[in-house]
């Protein structure tokens, strides 16, 4: 059974996330450009709505979802990044080639974040039509970069909420 939007949209603590004063990469794939665009565009929209200045925005593309953990691992060891935004589009083909570079991206997407410690905002869209990409990129589904740029903010501000007191 399906069940009703509300409910199986992201809610945010939208009260609680700012964007002050932090660093964000977004890091945008290539492949299916006219979706991920749209995705960039959402994400940015997002960031600069909550505070998060324009000259701290940090834009870098890569040529498919499969480069996406990499470049934010490139990316994290050369500068301080507060939070990444991984936007990209994978749409189901005829082989199994979705399965791989939809499963490994989003696999290496995790792996990354957790070790790094540095929240990465999922923005890759795996669908099975490009219809249903492009309803998730500003269409009647919203804009999945822009839920991904809240979330990253979002775990920011929770981390700094729980950190800990430096010691004298
Ligand atoms: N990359 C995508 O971002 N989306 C796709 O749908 C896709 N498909 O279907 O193949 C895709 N492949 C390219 C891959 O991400 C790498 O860029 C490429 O294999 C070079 O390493």
């Amino acid at each position: 059974m399906s069940r009703p939007d509300a409910e199986s949209k992201t809610e945010f603590e939208s009260s609680r996330i700012s964007g002050k004063g932090l660093r964000v990469a977004l890091v945008v794939s290539r492949f299916n450009n006219s979706i991920t665009r749209n995705l960039a565009r959402g994400a940015r929209a997002a960031l600069l709505r909550n505070g998060v200045r324009a000259r701290d925005i940090l834009e870098v593309d890569v040529p498919g979802a499969w480069e996406l953990p990499l470049a934010i691992r490139t990316l994290a060891e050369r500068g301080h990044i507060d939070a990444f935004v991984a936007l990209g589009c994978v749409i189901r083909g005829e082989t199994d080639h979705y399965k791989y570079v939809a499963g490994e991206a989003s696999r290496g997407l995790s792996d990354v974040s957790l070790a790094l410690g540095v929240p990465v905002g999922f923005g890759l869209l795996t669908t099975d039509t490009a219809r249903q990409a492009a309803e998730r990129a500003g269409g009647k589904h919203g804009n999945k970069g822009e839920d991904a740029a809240m979330a990253a903010l979002e775990m920011v501000n929770l981390a700094r909420r729980f950190a800990r007191p430096k010691r004298r």
